[in-house]
């Protein structure tokens, strides 16, 4: 008897044929919490902190057993009872702790941390109901709440707990622990915080709920609806009982390890994963004046000892809290961040590197930069964006403090658990080396003619494309031809990733395919994406494309060629089917506004080809793949920052001279459209381009359109396509995380 077999006899009697798909998976649940539990933490002098708001962890099943090394035997002996593990998968609730990119990296980095065995932990909040879930109703997002803590789950309660104050209100927090468990490695932990009284019953229709009741209410959703103020100040309080809690926590660990406080940078370091978590910095300071420590010390102390990463440039998701958010929720935080507004003023006397503004709103990312040690972007494009213009009146006064960390992402997850057929391939083809060194890779690329091996890997991508479609058909009851090009969207809905341009795109076929000039091959354009609650656009996007969708499948001139899919509930557990499917990704932001892209980088690392502009880490992904294996468009990062600066961008005009765009934005408020969608929305996203269109879709539509037809052209010579899959995949290693974490820690951790 296998491991497996010998548990479900203890707990059941019996043998796996016999029990329930849940049976199984509570097994293995507490099969692999205790094998975590047996592997070691690396301990160490200095400890690192990762703290962040968002943890997207995915379903951990799969993935820590095959970081335990456990996952072929479990799988072998489900298969005896005629069971596999793609159904005990099925039965795990996916925790939604995490919006997008920045979520899902830090869960990236915890794998990695674990893996390379540095002595690191997460630190974030436990929000019961997560982000949310999205279901679509009249071709319209709405939300309801995604519960994911179960009787049995990954957390685990510990005894730790502290007091933390907010104005007029003390609360006292639980610790849950989450094992991470490395590959091959040892585990790391991440620390989930939460308040005993939350009630969960506070919530009424869809994700409403009484945003002033702080106890019952403080971690039930991950950014609750911030279009009022109660919402903006309920996030303040949830950021300060993070850090506050994670301070605490800091702190009497590194005493336990042996520091006493003044030497506290030897012993920590905290990684601040955007602006979230920034009253980190204001809070650690009052701590350590609580200890005895003065006023000048402390701030040497925690500046330290804290690092900042910025994931955006886009001037609205810089936090920017008004003094009066913060009278109210952590008042004692106050006259800390007034001194260290003060001093900045009487050194520097420039307003735009004050903390505080002129309408006393408190600038988080200022704070971090002239309070902690290092300031990274992630990408190379990104922060030589935010050295030479968005930052550049900090980087002239710190220019030995601004760093570049291209992001990466977990091999294990992307590629050893999300597609078996590809990485069996590639063990045959280079051994199995790749796993532990993303760089070995490259080896592939000697088979970059060898026409066996290139038929070997459109049979792959074929086999999941098939997977795909049968998955969607079971769980959405979404019929996709798997003979068809699969082009693939997926990431957060922004204006900014102008997901609004490839619809155009679909609108400008459906056209072409009426007039009678049909593609060589039928497409499938698969949207998945999340609009926040309160981003009015960004939903009208997603009715627009829902509307699509419902337009071209009850089409029979243009269904055989085109269809359009917008997969609902888009997460961590469908991107890992999605994109082993994919054979053409988008990745089509505005030059300088996507920071730098992860999904780019899964896409690469499963053979797809991308279609994209240079922006983000799509620009080290073209230097390292070369013209020939990446489909690049559309206006520089520098033509775009001149246009904002110049402000000499009119969309009407392209809209009046050129017929095409016409056309397409023309049909957004058409009969056709009006007859199945909402006049409301159709009409506010086509005046929304018509007069303003922020994202400047209409001046790349035009070359965006060649290069699609290009694209699809090329996709023909199926071994040329082969090739180019199988250099993108070649050149990926450099997109592990493993390596980004490396450079964090040579440069920044010194763990
Ligand atoms: C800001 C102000 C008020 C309320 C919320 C926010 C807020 C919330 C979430 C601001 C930003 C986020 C999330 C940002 C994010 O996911 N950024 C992405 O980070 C990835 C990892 O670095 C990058 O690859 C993406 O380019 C970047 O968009």
């Amino acid at each position: 008897m296998n491991a497996l077999e010998v548990k479900i006899k203890d707990a059941y009697g019996t043998d796996p044929g016999h029990v329930s798909n849940e049976q199984i998976y509570v097994t293995l649940l507490s099969m692999v919490k205790e094998e975590a539990a047996k592997k070691v933490s690396t301990e160490g002098k200095k400890k690192l902190y990762y703290i962040s708001a968002e943890f997207l962890i995915g379903k951990l099943l799969s993935n820590n057993l095959i970081n335990l090394g456990l996952y072929d035997e479990v799988e072998e002996c489900l298969q005896r009872y005629g069971k596999t593990m793609a159904e005990i998968e099925e039965v795990e609730p996916e925790p939604s702790l995490g919006n997008g990119g920045l979520g899902r990296l830090a869960a990236c980095f915890l794998d990695s941390i674990a893996t390379l065995g540095l002595n690191g932990d997460g630190v974030g909040l436990n929000y019961h109901f997560g982000l949310f879930r999205q279901i679509f109703e009249n071709n319209l997002q709405t939300e309801t709440p995604n519960p994911w803590i179960q009787d049995t789950s990954w957390l685990t309660k510990t005894d730790t707990s502290y007091q933390v104050d907010f104005g007029g209100m003390t609360l006292t927090s639980r610790m849950y622990d989450i094992d991470v468990v490395g590959y091959h490695g040892r585990t790391t932990k991440l620390h989930l915080f939460d308040v005993d009284t939350v009630d969960e019953s506070l919530v009424n229709d869809g994700i409403s709920f009484d945003k002033n009741d702080i106890a019952k209410n403080l971690t039930l959703f991950l950014y609750p609806d911030d279009s009022d103020e109660a919402g903006r100040i309920l996030r303040v309080y949830q950021q300060y009982f993070m850090v506050s809690n994670a301070a605490q926590l800091i702190l009497d660990e590194a005493v336990e390890r042996g520091s006493n406080l003044h030497d506290l940078a030897d012993y920590v370091t905290v990684q601040i994963n955007d602006t979230h978590p920034s009253m980190v910095i204001p809070e650690l300071i009052r701590l350590l004046l609580k200890k005895g420590i003065l006023m000048d010390e402390a701030i040497e102390i925690v500046t330290n000892t804290c690092a900042y990463t910025n994931h955006t440039i886009l001037a609205e998701a810089l936090e920017k809290w008004p003094a009066h958010y913060l009278q109210k929720a952590v008042p004692s935080l106050l006259p800390i961040i007034y001194e260290l507004n003060n001093r900045v003023n009487e050194k520097f006397h420039d307003k735009s590197v004050a903390i505080i503004d002129d309408e006393d709103r408190i600038h988080m990312a200022h704070m971090d930069i002239h309070y902690g040690y290092s300031v990274n972007g992630v990408a190379y494009l990104h922060t030589e964006i935010l050295k030479n213009s968005e930052l550049n009146n900090f980087y002239k006064i710190y220019p030995e403090k601004f760093n570049n960390k291209t992001n990466g992402i977990t091999f294990r997850r992307w590629l050893l658990q999300c597609n078996h057929p590809l990485a069996d391939l590639l063990t045959e083809l280079i051994g199995d080396g790749y796993k532990k060194d993303a760089t070995e890779l490259e080896k592939l690329s000697s088979y970059a003619n060898d026409s066996v091996v290139l038929e070997k890997l459109l049979d792959v991508k074929q086999g999941k494309k098939r997977e795909l479609a049968a998955y969607l058909k079971e769980t959405q009851n979404i019929d996709i031809n798997p003979d068809s090009i699969f082009d693939i969207q997926i990431k957060r809905l922004h204006e900014y990733k102008r997901q609004q341009m490839n619809a155009l795109y679909v609108i400008d076929k459906y056209f072409e395919i009426k007039e009678g000039k049909l593609p060589k091959r039928p497409i499938t354009v698969i949207f998945g994406a999340k609009a926040a609650p309160a981003y009015v656009i960004a939903k009208d996007i997603i009715h627009v494309i829902l509307c699509l969708q419902e337009i071209i499948a009850n089409d029979p001139e243009v269904s055989p060629y085109l269809s359009v899919v917008m997969v609902e509930n888009y997460n961590v557990t469908l991107a890992e089917k999605l994109i082993p499917a994919a054979d053409i990704h988008e990745q089509i932001s505005l030059a300088s506004k996507e920071a730098s892209g992860t999904s780019n980088m899964k896409f690469m690392l499963n053979g797809a080809v991308a279609i994209g502009t240079e922006d983000g880490a799509n620009v080290e992904m073209h230097q390292f793949v070369g013209d020939d294996n990446i489909y690049i468009f559309g206006e520089s990062s520098d033509a775009v920052i001149e246009h904002y600066e110049k402000a000499d961008y009119v969309s009407r005009d392209y809209y009046e001279q050129d017929p095409t765009i016409r056309r397409a934005v023309d049909f957004l408020v058409s009969d056709t459209m009006m007859a199945v969608g909402q006049r409301e929305n159709l009409e506010r996203l086509y005046k929304e381009l018509l007069n303003k269109d922020w994202f400047m879709t209409l001046p790349d539509f035009e070359d965006y359109k060649k290069t699609k037809e290009r694209i699809y052209e090329d996709y023909e010579d199926r071994m040329a396509w082969a090739k180019k899959m199988l250099i993108n995949i070649s050149k990926a290693g450099f997109f592990s995380s493993d390596r980004t974490i490396a450079q964090y820690n040579e440069d920044i951790w010194h763990l």
